[in-house]
């Protein structure tokens, strides 16, 4: 393997934070995109770009409403936003698996290649805080008019195309759509496709670019691109997926997401002379059924469910925290949730991704360990829907210290803040924008 590029570590001594990170943001602007990172990740991908709005909506409106528009103009008729965008301008193997694999079985693509998966819903919230942030009144009322239809379907996708369990719950149908790829939650899954006979694909670019201790091993690219072929084969479509495919889960971020958004659906629908009460009950649906199918009581925690098998998946990861942002959670599932914040898996300056107590913790690897910035932004802001202020401002100063020492990286070693992954991350840096405002 090459040499890899040493990592850009720390910010020097009197650095303005938010002018770094606007930094990154305009290093990794592609005209009418973010990228996340310009060498591992050179396409747009769906919830990166919507927290790289986020970021964007308190330093330039226009730009963080164009990353949005962008994104929902490679929407499919099916409502489902892809999860990736591929850039026409970057070489369809400067990123694995490109623009050719995903492209044969879609039944009818939209203008720009684009993948068949989706990821976590956070564009309804992205696009609310455009418009509640906005200096430009009317450009922002007109981008909530447009906006509005798109988002509808988006959610109308999720809830009945991917509502696979019967229960009102949106079912991811890959380790991608999750947006924690090789989270030990999948462990299972991921191995009873492997042991099914998937080969290990031999084209990954990522490991030209990052150290294969802190990426998803082989195997996991084995299920990662047996099941993305097996989808892809037919025809992305999602009927009839139970039994035969072999990754159907109810997340709890995704749902919590998809909850939050819902609720910030509502809102937009009120600007615009919609029906905001419509959403606003599909909204606590959502947060009711979180509760009854994912809340696992032994736990005190939230945890994905696998539809294939009904059955809760007891790995205590942080998407289990992120359903405090979610309407419609009961005040105990709430307060035992928050509590895991004091405990010896998720307590101190860095939130990890799994429990430090799980046998399979590692504080480098990719998400089975390390702290994330959007994770860590997702539960802030679940703490500050509980009023719980003083978590949140903990979690928000042990973020910031992490970046201040080591720059705007992917990921941070949960127990030492060593930063990981790839550098001048735009999400990282978007949402530090949010932080600090
Ligand atoms: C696959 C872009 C994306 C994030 C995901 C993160 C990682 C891709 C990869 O990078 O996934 O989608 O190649 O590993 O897991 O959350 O959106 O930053």
């Amino acid at each position: 393997m090459e040499t890899l590029p040493a990592a850009t570590t720390a910010l020097p001594v009197g650095t303005d934070l938010a002018a770094a990170a606007r930094a990154v943001l305009a290093a990794n602007w592609r005209g009418r995109h973010t990228v996340p990172s310009a060498r591992l990740y050179p396409h747009q991908w769906s919830w990166d770009s919507a927290f790289v709005a986020i970021g964007l909506a308190h330093v330039d409106q226009h730009r963080a409403q164009l990353e949005l528009a962008t994104l929902f103009g490679a929407q499919w008729r099916d409502g489902r936003v892809p999860h990736i965008v591929f850039d026409p301008d970057t070489p369809a193997d400067a990123y694995f698996p490109g623009p050719r694999f995903w492209a044969p079985g879609a039944p009818v693509l939209p203008r720009r290649a684009t993948s068949g998966i989706v990821q976590p819903p956070v564009h309804a919230q992205a696009t609310w805080e455009i418009y509640r942030r906005a200096g430009d009144r009317a450009a922002a009322a007109d981008f909530l008019r447009r906006m509005y239809e798109p988002l509808c379907a988006w959610h109308d996708y999720l809830l009945t195309a991917r509502d696979l369990g019967g229960a009102g719950l949106a079912a991811i149908v890959h380790p991608w759509e999750s947006g924690m790829d090789n989270h030990p939650a999948w462990d299972e899954a991921v191995a009873a496709i492997c042991a099914a006979g998937a080969t290990v694909p031999t084209a990954r670019a990522d490991l030209h670019h990052v150290p294969a201790t802190q990426r998803p091993g082989d195997a996991d690219y084995a299920a990662y691109i047996d099941l993305a072929t097996r989808y892809r084969d037919r025809g992305y479509s999602d009927v009839d997926l139970l039994p035969g495919h072999g990754f159907v889960v109810e997340d709890p971020l995704f749902n919590a997401v998809l909850a939050w958004s819902e609720e910030a659906l509502a809102r937009i629908a009120a600007v615009v002379g919609a029906n905001s009460c419509w959403h606003t009950e599909r909204a606590t649906a959502l947060g009711a059924a979180l509760t009854e199918r994912l809340f696992d009581d032994d736990l005190g925690l939230f945890v994905p469910r696998d539809v294939r098998t009904d059955r809760r998946v007891p790995v205590p990861g942080v998407a289990g925290l992120v359903p405090l942002l979610a309407p419609g959670v009961p005040a105990d599932a709430a307060v035992r949730t928050r509590a895991h914040l004091d405990g010896p898996g998720f307590a101190g300056a860095l939130l990890p991704t799994l429990d430090r107590t799980s046998p399979d913790y590692d504080p480098q690897r990719y998400w089975r360990g390390p702290s994330w910035a959007n994770t860590t932004w997702l539960v802030i802001r679940g703490l500050r829907r509980h009023r719980d202020y003083a978590r949140a401002e903990a979690l928000r100063q042990g973020l910031l210290d992490a970046v201040r020492a080591e720059g705007f990286r992917e990921y941070y070693d949960a127990d030492t803040g060593t930063g990981a992954g790839t550098t001048e991350f735009s999400w990282t840096a978007a949402l530090v924008l949010d932080l600090l405002a």
